[in-house]
């Protein structure tokens, strides 16, 4: 058993980021047994859960021409699009049938803002919107964080950076994380998150 300061943060381990899933991570389904096994580590556990309105706008359906995994500029800076995926309430968005729910304290949403993305489970792509999860641990007093899940170069990668600048020690389960890889994304996430003081492990 860990420290009760250390916490486990499983990051969208959902149907839609799994194989046949709307935004398939490749192996996405091999984590679930290592994470589920992680869980009785861990005094503190939290899921989060990619939680997209229809309509959101990094589908690459709600901007007529765009294709999936293009650009767009939105206000708080560039944007990929991404296929339409994790919308509310349908099989897509939620967790992998095989991924244990019981041992988590809390389930945390993001990405429900119409008009934002939220890689992060800490900020929302603007990186100042705040989704209350850092408010949640510091008041639990929990310093220390295990990253695991989908996808290691998006949401896990801002999540564990995020961490990091917030002061909490940030750690990377890369063995029980997947990546999306889009042109070199993985390489230029793992020097990204190196270089802000996340550590990385298998
Ligand atoms: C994710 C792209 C879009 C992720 C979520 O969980 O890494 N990636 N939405
Ligand atoms: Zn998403």
């Amino acid at each position: 058993m860990r420290a009760p300061h250390e916490a486990l943060i499983v990051i969208d381990i959902q149907n839609d980021f799994c194989p046949e899933g709307a935004l398939a991570v490749a192996g996405g389904d091999e984590i679930v047994p290592r994470v589920n096994a992680l869980m009785d580590e861990f005094a503190v556990v939290v899921l989060t859960q990619d939680w997209h309105p229809a309509g959101h706008s990094s589908f690459a359906g709600s901007h007529p021409g765009a294709a999936p995994f293009g650009q767009v500029d939105m206000p708080y800076g560039p944007q990929t699009l991404w296929p339409d995926h994790c919308v509310q309430g349908t099989p897509g968005a939620a967790f992998h049938p095989g991924l244990r729910t019981d041992p988590a304290d809390l389930i945390l949403r993001k990405g429900f803002r119409p008009a934002i993305d939220s890689y992060s489970a800490f900020f929302e792509n603007d990186k100042t919107t705040a989704t209350g999860l850092a408010g949640y641990l510091r008041e639990r007093g929990v310093s220390d964080l295990t990253f695991v899940g989908l996808a290691t170069d998006f949401c896990v990668a801002w999540s564990a950076m995020d961490a990091a600048r917030l002061g909490f020690g940030a750690t990377v389960l890369e063995g029980a994380c997947r990546a999306i890889d889009l042109d070199g994304s993985l390489d230029a996430a793992r020097a990204a998150m190196r270089a802000a003081g996340v550590r990385l492990t298998d």
